[in-house]
């Protein structure tokens, strides 16, 4: 990995997980692999952002508002928590994002930080051209964001191991990946970034 790559983990929360409002099956399972990827990156002093679903109580995303999912990661509740076992660096950055009661905002590049800063004007200034990217949904937020960095000009590698999908329909998530690949992203798991390193 070089210096301007940054590991992007997408929306591990309490509601995607087991028993949570709209768990992803096995949603848990990314985080002790997430937490060795969190290892690798701040080893080398690359940095960390974190992006997390953060829904207001009234939106078009939500069944009850003509969207198609049930009530999930309502800001401050417990379920738009991070995981607790996810191991989150005391420097990583936060983006929240599903903020305007008008649209879904799949993408993390829809994502701002507690001070208002846009996570594409933080990618700019900090000259991260590398996203390596794992979390949840596969196909939806994270599919949405490793596209939308490959508009931006991204080099994108998907996290296969560390990440999961909600498969609405069966096969949603190979659809995503293999959607992810056909615009340009690479896939890589632990092996191939330890070997890297
Ligand atoms: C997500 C469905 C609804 C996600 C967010 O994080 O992938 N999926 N809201
Ligand atoms: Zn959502």
């Amino acid at each position: 990995m070089d210096k301007n790559a940054a590991l992007l983990i997408i929306d591990v929360q309490n509601d995607f997980c087991p028993n949570g409002n709209l768990a992803v099956p096995e949603g848990n399972r990314v985080i002790p692999v997430l937490n060795r990827y969190i290892a690798l990156f701040r080893e080398k002093g690359l940095p960390i952002f974190a992006s997390r679903d953060w829904h207001p109580e009234k939106t078009s995303h939500f069944k009850s508002f003509g969207g198609i999912w049930p009530v999930h990661c309502v800001q401050g509740s417990d379920g738009a928590k991070f995981h607790s076992d996810l191991q989150l660096p005391p420097d990583v950055v936060i983006l929240s994002k599903g903020v305007d009661p008008q649209r879904d905002d799949y993408s993390a590049f829809q994502g701002v930080t507690d001070s208002g800063a846009r996570f594409p004007d933080i990618l700019r200034e900090r000259r991260i051209s590398k996203l390596y990217v794992g979390g949840l949904a596969t196909d939806y937020c994270v599919k949405e964001s490793v596209l939308e960095g490959l508009r931006h000009g991204l080099a994108v590698t998907l996290l296969e191991d560390a990440s999961r999908g909600v498969d609405l329909e069966t096969g949603d998530s190979e659809k995503a990946v293999a959607t992810m690949r056909a615009a340009g992203a690479m896939t890589a798991s632990l092996a191939d970034l330890e070997n890297l390193s």
